[in-house]
Formats: C-alpha cells, sequence, structure tokens
C-alpha cells in the first residue's frame, strides 16, 4: 500500500473450553480497548445470525440431528462467510476480539470418533490467521463449582474434559502466538492479564501482514 495507509487492526482469539469466562473477557476487552482510543469490535463463533448460523444454532439446541462431519463444516463455512468483513475491518485499522475460533472448531469435533485433528482442520486452513489467541485455562473441578452445565450438545463434564485435552494438543502448534491465561483467578485479575497481552499483539500487527491460519 502507499505511505499514507492505515495500519491494520489485530486478530485476536480467545479460547478455552465452556464456563471459562471467555464473552465476559471478550466483552471486557473490547471496552478497554475502545476507552484507550483503539478502535476495536467483538465477534463470536458461531454467529448465529447467518443462514448458516441458524442450521449451527438449531442443531446445538438440539431441535435438530445434523451429520457430524456436515455440521463441521457449517461451523467452518460460518468462519469463511465473515471473511471478507473481517479482513475489510483489519484493514480500517479496526481490532477484533473474537470469541471462540477454529481452535474450538477442532477441539469439538475432534473428540467425536472415528476424527483425526488433522481432517478437522483441513477445512479452516487459510482462515485470517490470529495475532494473538489467549486460552482461558481453568481446571474441571474449577469450572463444576461455578455451576450447571446448559442444556446445548456438548455441554457435559466428559466432552469438556476431553475438548480440553484436544485444546492442549494444538497449543503444542509454535505457528500459532497461544498465551495461557489463569481463569481461576478473579474477573479484574484476568483482565489485567488480557489487556497486557492484547497490547503488545496490537503493536506488533502494525507491521506485519495478515497471516494465513496453519498454511
Ligand atoms: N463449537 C464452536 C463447535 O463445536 N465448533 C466450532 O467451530 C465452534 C466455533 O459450539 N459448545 C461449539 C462450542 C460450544 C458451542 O457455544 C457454541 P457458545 O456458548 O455460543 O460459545
Amino acid at each position: 500500500g502507499g505511505a499514507m495507509a492505515a495500519k491494520r487492526g489485530a486478530l485476536i482469539v480467545l479460547e478455552g473450553v465452556d464456563k471459562a469466562g471467555k464473552t465476559t473477557q471478550c466483552n471486557k476487552l473490547v471496552q478497554a480497548l475502545q476507552q484507550s482510543g483503539r478502535p476495536a469490535e467483538m465477534m463470536r463463533f458461531p454467529d448465529r445470525t447467518t443462514t448458516i448460523g441458524q442450521l449451527i444454532s438449531s442443531y446445538l439446541e438440539k431441535r435438530t440431528e445434523l451429520e457430524d462431519h456436515a455440521v463441521h463444516l457449517l461451523f467452518s463455512a460460518n468462519r469463511w462467510e465473515l471473511v471478507p468483513s473481517m479482513k475489510r475491518k483489519l484493514e480500517q485499522g479496526i481490532t477484533l476480539v473474537v470469541d471462540r475460533y477454529a481452535f474450538s472448531g477442532v477441539a469439538f469435533t475432534s473428540v467425536k470418533p472415528g476424527f483425526c485433528l488433522d481432517w478437522c482442520m483441513k477445512p479452516d486452513v487459510g482462515l485470517p490467521k490470529p495475532d494473538l489467541v489467549m486460552f482461558l485455562q481453568l481446571s474441571s473441578a474449577e469450572a463444576a463449582r461455578r455451576g450447571h452445565f446448559g442444556e446445548e450438545r456438548y455441554e457435559t463434564s466428559d466432552f469438556q474434559k476431553a475438548v480440553q485435552q484436544k485444546f492442549e494438543q494444538l497449543m503444542k502448534d509454535e505457528s500459532v502466538n497461544w498465551q495461557v491465561i489463569d481463569a481461576s483467578q478473579d474477573v479484574e485479575s484476568v483482565h489485567l492479564d488480557i489487556v497486557g497481552h492484547s497490547h503488545g499483539a496490537i503493536r506488533l500487527a502494525q507491521d506485519v501482514p495478515l497471516g494465513e491460519l496453519w498454511k
């Protein structure tokens, strides 16, 4: 681009098992960034507002059945359909704070019988690569202490434990900028950790082009 091109925003993802506090922390991060004068917006996956997202939502609410491979591809398609608008916003200098991304996609499906990590990753290869992925770490005992799981599909303690192990495998991949956050701390302490990592990522992202995930 020309000398006047605006600095791009950063793509920041929060991941973790259910009850880790991702949504609360995404909201607080967006607020903190905006208050310090940095344009920022929150996104979440699945984005249940699109046509594909409505199919996913109905599946998660157990109102419909979908074949396991088919629903995996729908979760991925739901990310790809948002890519043009994500890229536009990042180019405009807006930092995107994303509640779940391809890592949830892989971790949740790969727990199902007959799925391997490799097959699960393929449809998401080439997505915009996050500049920072923060994994909100929470023991299953602590998650249980936070109250009952919901009624949606996958919301059982055994499934979540298996998902946690898949996340641990994904975190070995050093091509992704993972940061583990201790989510058992109080909300404000978790927030301060997250803000610290985010400022660093925003600064670094200004000078490097957006990458492609797992490519
Ligand atoms: N989930 C989420 C998947 O199985 N695959 C995906 O690609 C993504 C992004 O959907 N249990 C699962 C994880 C969650 C559920 O829950 C979405 P929520 O509460 O909307 O984040």
